[in-house]
């Protein structure tokens, strides 16, 4: 259990929301952000816009606007979902040192998504960074339940349970857009459809709190906390969070990124020839000891992956599952 304690993971499991101050140390994150800054501008750049290309792939075209369009309401002044919200989504793997695509592993989120769903047979499926910067838009939202993690009404017991999170790439303070959440014990929980403004529900907006917190911080959440986005206030500010997501295997009505489209690009080569087979299980890639795994099959992915340690999955032919995934799942 490092970084975190118990204590969050029971607010998690009772509460449906928890922030976990520098889960992940600063020193990591600041390691990755040479890594950001190859495909999303700095806030010094984009305010002076000097952003380039980057800058122009941010701020997207109509298409990529269009794609929000049932939520525009543009001439409401209050909480409301506008387009331009959406804008600045950054997909794993990224490119540069790696280290920024390492971070999706880091073992104390892993770890701590393990201790609260109570499994070590998860899979990660959201997998992108979303960059805002003061300016863009009006990021103040109303407040509502995410519905679009999941096909079928999620389930809140907790055989359903699965895990939104965001890790702060930045700073997160107060005038720069943390998050505001609602304790399940003060929003009586179960889910509902659709959005809550401050006219149809004052007491969402009096009990919601700031998730504000450093960067390493995650915030992990479960679909029936009500949440919203706030504004960016500060002048020149910017707020960088990187979705991390966890469900447990066998969710398949669960998603949201699919990482597939992207496996052959050699940022990913490179990241799976980084990672232990217990870091790949996060991915959907079977264990060692899998019945997947024949000799020609282990052959074609050291082939595919010639920098990975394939010794694992060739010492585990024939002996059934190992590490403590779930026997025969994956
Ligand atoms: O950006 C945030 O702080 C939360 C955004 C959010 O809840 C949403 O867009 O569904």
């Amino acid at each position: 259990m490092a970084g975190f304690t118990e204590e969050h993971v029971e607010q998690w499991r009772t509460e449906g929301w928890v922030l976990i101050p520098e889960l992940v140390p600063a020193e990591a994150i600041d390691a990755a952000l040479d890594d950001m800054w190859r495909v999303l501008p700095t806030p010094e750049e984009f305010h002076a816009g000097e952003g380039g290309s980057r800058q122009d792939a941010f701020l997207g075209g109509t298409d990529q606007r269009r794609l929000f369009s049932e939520h525009d309401r543009p001439d409401e002044d209050g909480p409301a979902f506008r387009n331009e919200q959406f804008l600045g989504q950054a997909m794993f793997p990224f490119p540069g040192s790696n280290r920024l695509n390492r971070l999706i592993v880091h073992p104390n989120m892993v770890g701590f998504a393990e201790a609260a769903i109570a499994s070590t047979d998860l899979l990660i499926y959201q997998m992108s960074i979303w960059a805002k910067y003061t300016g863009v838009a009006n990021y103040e939202q109303p407040h509502h339940q995410d519905h679009n993690h999941s096909v079928v009404p999620p389930r809140t017991e907790p055989d359903y349970w699965f895990m939104e999170g965001f890790l702060y790439l930045s700073d997160v303070d107060e005038d720069v857009a943390p998050t505001h959440a609602v304790r399940v014990s003060d929003s009586g929980g179960g889910m509902e459809v659709g959005v809550r403004t401050p006219e149809q529900a004052p007491e969402l907006y009096a009990a919601e709190r700031s998730a504000a917190g450093p960067r390493g911080s995650y915030l992990a959440y479960r679909p029936d906390v009500w949440h919203r986005g706030v504004n960016l206030e500060r002048e020149g500010g910017a707020r960088f969070l990187y979705g991390i997501s966890f469900k447990q295997a066998n969710q398949d009505w669960v998603g949201y990124t699919n990482v597939q489209p992207r496996a052959t690009t050699p940022r990913f080569v490179r990241f799976v020839e980084s990672c232990t087979p217990r870091e790949l299980a996060l991915f959907g890639v079977p264990l060692p000891g899998h019945a997947y795994w024949d000799e020609p099959t282990i052959d074609a992915m050291a082939a595919r992956y010639p920098g990975l340690d394939i010794e694992p999955w060739r010492a585990g032919l024939g002996s059934g599952p190992t590490g403590s995934g779930s026997p025969g799942c994956r």
